[in-house]
């Protein structure tokens, strides 16, 4: 009883991820803190997708879709935005597959800051795009892919008056892993397992940063093995070399040469994990079975670790009894026209009347 209590009376007084973690992170009474009070994402225990799949241990989605622009780019961008305010940065600049740019620009505009984000043309989820342009950022699509963008970046580079906010910038891995640190706080201990999305390779750093920090501060008594998956048409982590047109519904994941190259691979090395790939059909197979089976609304790229998950269940490699946590990096309403395409049905168009409807309904 005294636990519940205790979660209940700090959920409601959650002041975002710096001022709860500010321990653990780059920043001193002097940081002027740029927050949406982003953080404190529920744990949601997901029985119905582990029968389904024919599992038998403990599945907990980190529903990071339920930030306030709905991504986990928000742990980082507090941070982003609040380091670049204190130097005396005016704009900040990233490159994005649509999430980044969508953080950036909403912190951006709380910070009162410019914000320009540059973005693969055509290549946007819906959702974020609206995100960028309704935030005020100034909006630039290039004719290539993410990393075409991310080379402009860093070629623009930083200067004393502009801050690049993408993942290279290491203060969003640092705000970024304050996502592991709610899952020991909320489970008690680590989980066995950790599965979650790469794309740029940052967030699974800033994961595996997080649970070792916790580890190390005696937080916890275990590491969890890392499991990280790509697109089969996006997947150089798992290639072996940069992908110089990479392919796959999952836009959000759409990256030839992640940043964080050496992180990821320090992560599923060092605990033992693995990063793998998935196809496109296995990605919205697993979308539309979460949507399905646990009422959660995920983007695509989140369908990545489900997919993978699948497959190690197949494998035999998930010991019964595990706790295992997997990121679900992005809300489904993102990418409205993955969704709809994911569903595989459309609205029955009947008649306006009763007989009409009941007929649809089977009774
Ligand atoms: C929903 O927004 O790279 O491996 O520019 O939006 O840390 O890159 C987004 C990446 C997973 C991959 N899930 O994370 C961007 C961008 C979602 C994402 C990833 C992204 P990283």
């Amino acid at each position: 009883m005294r636990a519940l209590e205790t979660t209940a009376s700090r959920a409601a007084a959650w002041g975002g991820v710096i001022q709860t973690y500010a321990a653990y992170l780059p920043v001193t009474d002097a940081t002027p803190v740029i927050t949406l009070n982003e953080g404190n994402t529920p744990l949601i225990k997901a029985d119905n997708f582990v029968r389904a799949i024919g599992g038998e241990f403990d599945l907990y989605l980190k529903y990071e879709g339920l930030n306030p622009t709905c991504s986990f780019k928000d742990r980082g961008m507090t941070l982003a935005l609040s380091k670049a305010l204190e130097r005396g940065a005016k704009v900040v600049i990233c490159a994005s597959t649509g999430n980044t740019s969508a953080s950036a620009a909403a912190y951006a505009a709380r910070a009162g800051m410019k914000c320009v984000v540059i973005l693969p043309n055509g290549k946007i989820a819906m959702g974020k795009l609206a995100q960028a342009l309704m935030h005020g950022a100034t909006t630039i699509a290039v004719e290539g892919n993410f990393d075409a963008a991310l080379r402009i970046v860093r070629e623009l580079g930083e200067t004393a008056e502009i801050e690049v906010v993408n993942s290279i910038n290491p203060v969003r891995i640092e705000g970024q892993k304050t996502a592991a640190f709610e899952i020991c706080d909320v489970l008690g201990r680590a989980p066995d397992f950790h599965f979650l999305p790469v794309g740029n390779a940052g967030n699974i750093t800033a994961y595996w940063r997080g649970f070792r920090e916790y580890h190390a501060a005696g937080r916890t008594d275990r590491l969890p093995r890392m499991f990280g998956f790509q697109a089969a048409g996006a997947a150089p982590l798992v290639d072996g070399h940069p992908v110089s047109d990479p392919q796959t519904v999952a836009t959000a994941i759409r990256i030839g040469n992640p940043a964080s190259w050496q992180g990821a691979m320090d992560a599923a090395s060092a605990s033992r994990g693995h990063i793998g790939k998935v196809t496109d059909e296995e990605i919205l197979s697993a979308h539309r079975s979460i949507a399905r089976h646990e009422g959660v609304f995920i983007e695509p790229a989140c369908g990545a670790p489900l997919a993978g998950l699948i497959r190690c269940v197949r494998d035999g490699l998930i010991p019964q009894g595990s706790v295992v946590t997997a990121t679900m990096t992005g809300h489904g309403l993102k990418d409205p026209d993955a969704a709809i395409q994911s569903a595989g049905c459309q609205p029955v168009v009947v008649q306006a009347n009763t007989a009409a409807v009941m007929k649809v309904i089977g009774l």
